[in-house]
């Protein structure tokens, strides 16, 4: 009986499919008062590079297996696994993973030969036969298959209509950020972000591990930081840290899914719980309060102090033999409580720290007024006010030969309230709607700047207000989406009025995964 209604359910899903297919290009069944949805392959969000309907469906069913190839590697096998995992629940089918080259079903094909379709690029054919994934790298495979979730219906077994997509990446850096420092969240809690961005592509978290009210890393070498430091947070919480095992497993999920995790250390302002478990790092030797409210810019470790570096040298050595990824993230923000000459001195010696342990550093966009050293990426954070000579400088570095990563706030910063009525979120940015958010231009965004020094873009997440999963939540969704297709997709398929059906489109799915994202009024929700 199962089966039967599971047949039926395909066929129906199938027609459904068909209908879309046929519909592409005029579509025209209309909802009352909407526009008209659109087709599968019209509705991907990031939109591919390039995407066509074209031939019959792949009826996906009871039978459906997940090939890879007789030789590949387990890697390979690994993103099937994944993807199968990711199918069953909404689809409700067994899709074994199989090896063998003959034969229907979903094929994951590793071509390194591909070099059109470059690190993480790939493509997708759909044929009555099957469906088949071709990448150049298992990234690739990865996203292929995350593009593949999207052509299904988000319940049931269905159809995937015929057609090919072939796609890659126009920035190689697509990032968010979580602040676990203003507001404690375990471990579990970024996980379930992180299954929720790489859906969409973004291939870099960026975790703000450290900050004036909690540390959130277990150091060995310093164990009252997350001990004492972690015991506390925004509005008095009782706060907490991840011990190093738990980041190793954090790191391990997100690079399962491609995503590499760059972690931020903020120094050397920002460091109040730094200060207030070791009293030997402040210049009078007296440990502070812990702190609980919501000011910046106070902090400072003691730049004249040599213990201040052994203490840099441990903390990072440490972070850097736990973290895989290539990046290591010294923040530099706000540090208005160490004198500019003390910054930069303080910068240089941070950036070499880095380099000996082997790291790029990362570093917010204020290391730009200083001495960034060779191949120091910058962080650009700035907003349609930000002071011209501010913006000239990290304009003159991105030229120099540093990545640039663009967060304006204005537009990235998914703690900025969308409008007057949000009730987490802050404004100092402004508002910032879905529509403003999506409506900027990376490549051409600080005049100047070349898009071949933007390294790509990132969505922060500050969370000095935000302190459940649901206003977490609230506030990512739907904004961050549209920074996921601004960091994939061309600039030509950059378009508002096409981008919001997407959006809309999105919504059966955002709501299956339990996910409360925000009903912007400018877009017409499914
Ligand atoms: C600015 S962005 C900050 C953070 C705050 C955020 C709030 C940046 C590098 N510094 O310390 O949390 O604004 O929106």
């Amino acid at each position: 009986m199962r089966v039967l209604r599971r047949a039926l359910g395909t066929l129906l899903a199938l027609g459904a499919a068909i209908s879309c297919t046929a519909a592409h290009g005029d579509d025209a069944r209309p909802h009352a008062g909407r526009a008209p949805a659109p087709a599968p392959y019209e509705r991907l969000l990031p939109r591919p590079a390039s995407a066509r309907a074209e031939g019959a469906p792949y009826a996906f069913g009871a039978g459906t297996v997940i090939r890879t190839g007789t030789s590949a590697p387990e890697e390979v096998r690994r993103v099937g696994e994944l993807l199968a995992e990711q199918l069953r629940g909404p689809s409700g089918l067994p899709l074994p993973v199989v090896e063998g080259e003959e034969g229907g079903g979903i094929r994951l094909r590793l071509e390194r030969g591909a070099g059109e379709l470059g690190a993480e690029g790939y493509r997708l054919t759909t044929t009555p036969a099957g469906v088949t994934l071709t990448a150049r790298t298992p990234a690739g495979l990865f996203h292929a298959g995350q593009t593949l979730r999207q052509l299904l219906p988000v319940r049931g077994p269905g159809g995937v209509p015929g057609g090919t997509v072939t796609d890659v990446p126009r920035f190689a850096y697509r990032g968010a950020m979580v602040d676990v420092a203003r507001h404690f969240f375990p471990v579990e809690q970024v996980k379930r972000y992180v299954d929720q961005l790489a859906q969409y592509k973004i291939n870099t978290l960026h975790v703000h591990l450290t900050d004036d009210q909690g540390w959130r890393l277990a150091a060995d070498s310093w164990p009252r930081l997350a001990e004492y430091g972690g015991a506390g947070e925004v509005g008095g919480g009782p706060g907490g840290h991840w011990t190093k095992e738990e980041y190793r497993d954090l790191v391990a999920y997100a690079a399962e899914r491609y995503v590499e995790v760059v972690p931020e250390i903020d120094m050397p302002g920002h460091v109040n719980a730094a200060l207030a478990s070791y009293g030997e790092l402040t210049c009078d030797g007296k440990a502070p309060e812990r702190y609980t409210g919501t000011k910046v810019g106070f902090s400072s470790l003691c730049v004249g102090k040599e213990r201040t570096y052994e203490f840099i040298d441990q903390v990072l050595g440490e972070l850097a033999e736990l973290t895989p990824g290539r990046y290591l993230h010294i923040g530099g923000d706000e540090a208005r409580a160490t004198p500019a000459a003390d910054y930069a001195a303080f910068m240089d010696r941070a950036q070499q720290v880095v380099a000996r342990h082997g790291k790029t550093v990362v570093a917010w966009h204020q290391l730009a007024s200083a001495r960034p050293a060779p191949g120091a990426v910058l962080q650009y954070w700035g907003h349609d006010r930000t002071a011209a000579a501010e913006k000239a400088a990290v304009v003159a570095a991105g030229k120099a030969g540093h990545p640039v990563i663009l967060s304006p706030a204005d537009r990235a910063y998914l703690d900025m309230k969308y409008d007057a009525a949000t009730k987490p979120g802050l404004a100092w940015a402004g508002y910032v709607p879905v529509q403003r958010s999506y409506s900027w231009d990376p490549g051409s965004y600080l005049a100047g700047l070349p898009e071949s020094a933007v390294l790509g873009v990132e969505a922060p997440l500050w969370t000095e207000t935000i302190a459940t999963r649901a206003d977490w939540e609230l506030m990512a969704f739907p904004r961050v989406l549209g920074l996921a297709e601004l960091g994939w997709s061309p600039a030509s398929a950059l378009d508002w009025p096409a981008y919001r059906l997407r959006l809309a489109a999105q919504a059966p799915r955002l709501t299956a995964q339990h996910i409360p994202y925000y009903r912007a009024p400018e877009v017409p929700w499914e």
